[in-house]
């Protein structure tokens, strides 16, 4: 019998691009958080991206004391992967995006893979009803913002990420990330199977057109060889579809309100678990299987849910 390839769906539940007033479904508070991390698991993700938001007032929070319920909530109620970030917010400093995975030595961090404008201004012109303030302020600020990840911030963070055993979804948005990353790997810091995480449709990144998809792809090849699993996120309205041409080709996937609020067009979706359970329809229509979070922890090769702390 040919074996049938294990797909990875990581979803990412709320990140720091979106805004409370964007949408009624992105969570929000830690519970809702929580929850919305326990459904999309239960619906399919085998990995989910963690972000935390202020019970004040639901901007991005690094303060681990606002990550603490949360991973308590999702500790005792899924055994899905858990992956925290380390970009927080591109408006916070280095050392505050850090500061979660530091404490809590999770499986899984994300690592942004270079340094980058991040134009998040253009959602401006979207909506102009915020309930709060910061709303409007983060994304026109975002106009003049660079997403800073210097060789030096994203040594530190792999030299955290060493110590505690913790391993990386390197988050690749363009070709140079990819450099980066090679760069890394022949120093022996980024250790394989490297998990790339390719981003597409980022306004300051690589586009989100299938050709470039196909370059990421090749030069991934070219670059690391065969020391790598490769996994898609396409941002907004590119998400199904750039997901479902990667998985064709071999990647993984990552869905999520943190990457796009949609559905359909014009149509928000409901929950995460939405998202999840489209791109499992689609993934199976593939004939391709869903990996289950052990599957994924082997895969990647992760310490396990045992060895992190919290
Ligand atoms: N929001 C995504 C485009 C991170 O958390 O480190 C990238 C991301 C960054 O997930
Ligand atoms: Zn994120």
């Amino acid at each position: 019998m040919p074996k049938t390839r294990k797909v990875i769906i990581t979803s990412a539940v709320t990140g720091a691009i979106h805004t409370p007033s964007m949408s009624p479904h992105l969570p929000v508070t830690a519970d809702e958080i929580a929850d919305a991390a326990i459904g999309a698991a239960r619906a399919g993700a085998a990995i989910v991206h963690m972000h935390a938001r202020s019970p004040h007032d639901g901007r991005p929070s690094q303060d681990p004391k606002d990550f603490e319920p949360i991973l308590a909530k999702l500790k005792a109620n899924t055994n899905a992967v858990i992956n925290i970030t380390t970009g927080g917010s591109p408006h916070m400093t280095v050392e505050e995006r850090m500061r979660p995975v530091a404490t809590f030595a999770p499986e899984l961090a994300s690592l942004n893979m270079g340094s980058m404008n991040f134009g998040l201004y253009p959602m401006l012109e979207r909506s102009d009803q915020f309930a709060h303030e910061w709303e409007r302020e983060a994304l026109a600020k975002s106009r003049d913002l660079v997403f800073k990840n210097t060789f030096a911030d994203i040594e530190t963070i792999l030299d955290i990420g060493n110590r505690n055993d913790t391993r990386f979804e390197f988050e690749c948005y363009d070709i140079s990330h990819l450099n980066n990353l090679a760069h890394f790997h022949t120093r022996g810091l980024a250790r394989g199977p490297l998990f790339v995480q390719s981003v597409f449709g980022l306004l300051g990144g690589i586009g989100g057109h299938p050709e470039d998809l196909m370059h990421m792809r090749r030069t991934a090849d070219r670059l690391l060889g065969a020391d790598y699993e490769w996994s898609i996120l396409g941002a907004g309205r590119n998400q199904m579809p750039l997901a479902t041409i990667g998985a064709a080709m071999g990647s993984h996937v990552r869905v999520g309100l943190e990457d796009s609020l949609w559905i359909g067009p014009g149509q928000l979706a409901v929950s995460n678990a939405e998202q999840v359970s489209r791109i499992r329809t689609i993934l199976e229509a593939l004939n391709f299987a869903i990996a289950t979070p052990d599957e994924a922890r082997e895969i990647l090769d992760l310490k396990g849910a045992n060895r992190v702390g919290f």
